[in-house]
């Protein structure tokens, strides 16, 4: 394993818990549609892009939609998640985060952000944490989703460190094989069943000791 210089976070259900929010936004545009939708789907849906989660509902409903009627229902799921996200302030930022960023950025460590929203700059201002990052690679940045690792490759390129001197902390399976496939090391935040292809699982980052990222950084 390479010794730490560079780490990258991702943003929903690791910075912040909008993961539920996407989750009940996706659930109401499918039940509108008459299509049901579980939690265990919506693990699939989680870091994957907001084109390619409604193509993954519609198909698990046999629904097909035209062009106009598909961009709109994104629209219709965008202005309900972002209804969730009006009073979204620092105090949602997750329990052990800003403990961790704070470490890092006092080690001279660089932090990227590499997620696949297109809300992630809003959602880094409203929580006070953009000034944090010094990179940022969002759904407005990337052509292939997670789990390709373009936007991991691309945020490891912005803070100039190589690819397996990366570490990226994600809550999806989508972005833990993202993040294997850039050859990075990977932690996955949330349930080892379901993140197992992970090099490292923690529950929470409250349970992430700066002791283990220490001895990431002086291998
Ligand atoms: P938006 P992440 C991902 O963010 C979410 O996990 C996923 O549920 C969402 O569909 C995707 O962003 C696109 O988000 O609709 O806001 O552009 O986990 O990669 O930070
Ligand atoms: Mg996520």
């Amino acid at each position: 394993m390479s010794k730490i210089k560079g780490v990258i976070f991702d943003l929903d259900g690791v910075i912040v818990d909008t993961a539920k929010f996407h989750f009940l936004a996706w659930r109401k545009l499918a039940n509108d549609l008459g299509i049901d939708f579980t939690e265990t789907q919506n693990e699939e849906l989680k870091g994957v892009s907001r084109v390619r989660s409604l193509e993954k509902i519609l198909a698990w409903g046999n629904v097909s939609l035209s062009e106009e009627d598909f961009n709109e229902k994104m629209a219709v799921k965008n202005e309900n998640y972002l209804s969730f996200l009006t009073n979204l302030n620092s105090e949602d930022i997750l329990p052990g985060v800003s403990r961790v960023i704070d470490f890092l950025i006092e080690n001279n460590i660089p932090i990227a952000l590499g997620s696949a929203s297109k809300n992630a700059r809003p959602i880094l201002e409203k929580t006070a944490l953009i000034g944090k990052f010094q990179a940022i690679v969002d759904g407005n940045d990337v052509s292939i989703a997670k789990p390709d690792p373009e936007v991991f490759i691309s945020a490891a390129k912005k803070i100039e460190i190589p690819q397996e001197n990366c570490l990226v902390f994600e809550d999806s399976v989508a972005g833990v094989q993202a993040a294997n496939k850039a050859g990075m090391l990977s932690i996955g935040i949330g349930d080892k069943a379901v993140l197992h292809e992970a090099d490292h699982i923690f529950s929470s980052f409250e349970e992430i000791e700066i002791e283990f990222i220490k001895k990431l950084m002086i291998l």
